[in-house]
């Protein structure tokens, strides 16, 4: 069994090309990181790679993770300017026996150093979007981004080997060197190919808050199918944030286990997913929050 689960709508272009790898007995670490280069390399997807949504001072900061589900070796980027596939550089750092999370400067001395291919990550429609929201947070308080669009995937091969990744702008407007959950182990991702894989969309402040890509895999590894497992730490989460703070951020988690089986859950109004397995083509599906 083979399959791929990612968020969002964006994600479906680079879940076909996965889809086709996987049917081809390509290895799940190629095919994820295929599918999210893909998406980072396609300019109109605000929140991912190139024409990610700036910083408050307009440079696009981006974080990115993967990890393999066998070894549980881990790779991360936080606040990595100009650098075009943030997903290959955290790959490559996953294979580091130490080092494995660079931020900022250290981030890109390191995917210079590798050859890694350099970029302005910065497009003009993404200029306009900063300097129409710029006149916006001039008169009211400074506000993430009210949309959002992290990719996150887990990936399964023929194999029975997992991966998961991630790649993000993170939140429009953010401070500079402000970093997400999408980077953190065990908050914007996790995979246990023993188990399976969760990834997560949302507010990072309050995703992390949970570890809820972990918690995920450790409601699987007890048990639950995917989707209970979702529908469980989502919806706990969203309840221990509310009655502590009052109010829980964007929650938006995906799962897949080691059968190939998949969940998704959300706290949102409309959350898109793409996914494809051996028996299902790939296509996008809208799930929305259930009270
Ligand atoms: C973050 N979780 O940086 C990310 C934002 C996100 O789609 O999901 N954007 O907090």
């Amino acid at each position: 069994m083979y399959g791929i689960i990612a968020t969002w709508r964006m994600a479906l272009e680079g879940v076909t090309r996965a889809d086709q790898m996987l049917k081809d007995h390509a290895d799940a670490g190629d095919a994820i990181e295929a599918a999210i280069r893909d998406v980072e390399d396609f300019e109109y997807y605000k929140s991912v790679g190139y024409g990610g949504l700036p910083n408050e001072e307009m440079q696009v900061e981006l974080d990115a993770a993967y990890m393999d589900g066998d070894t549980f070796d881990i790779g991360c980027v936080a606040a990595i300017k100009d650098f075009a596939n943030p997903v290959s550089i955290a790959r490559k750092l996953s294979k580091e026996p130490v080092n494995n999370f660079l931020v900022g400067a250290g981030a890109e001395k390191y995917a210079h150093k590798m050859g890694f291919e350099r970029k302005n990550m910065l497009t003009e429609r993404a200029r306009i979007h900063y300097h129409n929201r710029l006149k916006e947070v001039q008169e009211l308080e400074l506000k993430p981004y009210s949309g959002h669009d992290t990719v996150g995937m887990v990936c399964l091969d023929d194999n029975h080997h997992m991966v998961a990744a991630t790649s993000t702008s993170g939140l429009f407007m953010k401070r500079a060197g402000r970093v997400g959950d999408s980077p953190i182990s065990g908050s914007g991702f996790y995979v246990d190919s023993e188990v399976g894989g969760a990834s997560a969309t949302g507010l990072g402040e309050d995703l992390m808050k949970g570890c809820i890509s972990y918690e995920i895999v450790r409601l699987m590894k007890e048990g639950l199918h995917p989707q209970q497992a979702c529908e469980q730490a989502v919806s706990r989460l969203d309840e221990q944030l509310k009655r502590r703070r009052q109010k829980a951020g964007d929650l938006s988690l995906i799962a897949m286990n080691n059968k190939g089986e998949w969940g998704v859950a959300t706290n949102i109004e409309g959350f898109s997913f793409a996914v494809a397995t051996e028996t299902e083509a790939p296509e996008v599906y809208l799930v929305k929050f259930d009270e």
